[in-house]
């Protein structure tokens, strides 16, 4: 596993992220729109019965679609057809829970393979206790999607970024993240929307001595350790790497990131024209490669100016 997990060792200078533990819709802008950690001591008190739920009664003979991997790593996105290291299977959670410690019925790729219920239906959330349950901070109340993610550990899930704002909710277990800001879209190497490896960083981490290494030391990253009870912020276009280090349950709630709005915020804002691609990118972080280059050439043409002067007009 060394191999594979090198790019989380040289990801440098390390950042903490900050930590609330009163939880309200404006906290979102109280932390300037950047990733930050929900503390819940009552979550973490509801997780601790999540073992049994998971192996006993109804929930572990539900069916459940795995993603297997041949190699530890798990990327999103659009893949291209015929992908030999990646897959995925039908079968009980029961079943997966089996493979999960080592009891194999039968092999899929090789026996060093490994399963993630990885966006697991939300069906799934409704075996789990009531309070876990944090959709009420979420501003506007509009989660897109939830979902359900049962990890072994030495999983990995590559460098990405999603389309909407996120929070990431630890039941059990625990799991290493790491969080870069949109400006470092270039040195992440990450592919744009849509068409192949969709969001996905195209560094190969598995070549410990060679683009990794370059791409990513000294780049500054937030590291955090997310343990039951925790739940992570990362907004939109955030690029991040996830590492499971122990049996993990995590449940995620997408919701639509007012980008427009916010972007509009921010042209309008008194400050000079050429901070502000950096302050779109760096303090708010909803900011994609495209926007940063159509702003670029808007800033070029004058009519970034022409366009605020119409927006403050009355
Ligand atoms: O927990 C993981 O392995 C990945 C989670 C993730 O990428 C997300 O919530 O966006």
């Amino acid at each position: 596993m060394k191999k594979l997990n090198c790019f989380y060792d040289w990801a440098s200078p390390r950042q903490a992220l900050s930590v609330v533990t009163e939880m309200s819709v404006d906290v979102f802008e109280q932390q300037g729109f950047k990733p930050f950690i929900f503390e819940n001591p009552t979550v973490s008190k509801e997780c601790d019965n999540l073992i049994s739920i998971l192996h006993d009664g109804k929930m572990g003979h539900e069916k459940v679609e795995v993603y297997v991997s041949a190699d530890g790593t798990f990327p999103g996105g659009t893949m291209p057809e015929g992908q030999k290291n990646h897959s995925w299977k039908s079968m009980t959670l029961k079943e997966c829970m089996q493979r999960m410690k080592g009891e194999f019925g039968s092999y899929f790729h090789s026996k060093h393979e490994k399963y993630y219920i990885y966006q697991g239906h939300e069906f799934l959330l409704t075996y789990l206790p009531d309070a876990i349950d944090i959709t009420r901070y979420i501003p506007g109340g509009n989660v897109s999607s939830k979902n359900f993610w049962l990890s072994s550990p030495g999983n990995i899930t590559p460098i990405h970024y999603d389309m909407g704002d996120n929070l990431l909710l630890q039941l059990m277990g625990r799991k290493k993240v790491l969080v870069w800001s949109p400006n470092n879209y270039e040195r992440l190497s990450l592919n744009p929307m849509g068409g192949l490896y969709n969001r996905q960083s195209s560094i190969d981490h598995s070549n410990c001595r060679g683009d990794a290494e370059k791409m990513l030391e000294n780049l500054p990253v937030y590291e955090h350790y997310l343990e039951a009870g925790q739940a992570l912020y990362i907004p939109f276009g955030w690029a991040h790497a996830v590492q499971t280090e122990t049996l993990s349950v995590s449940v995620n709630y997408w919701w639509d990131a007012d980008f427009m709005s916010t972007l509009m915020q921010t042209m309008q804002a008194p400050i000079p024209a050429e901070e502000k691609e950096i302050q779109i990118a760096g303090s708010i972080g909803r900011v994609r490669p495209e926007l940063l280059g159509m702003l670029e050439g808007m800033k070029n043409d004058g009519s970034i100016q022409h366009i605020m002067d119409e927006l403050t007009a009355g």
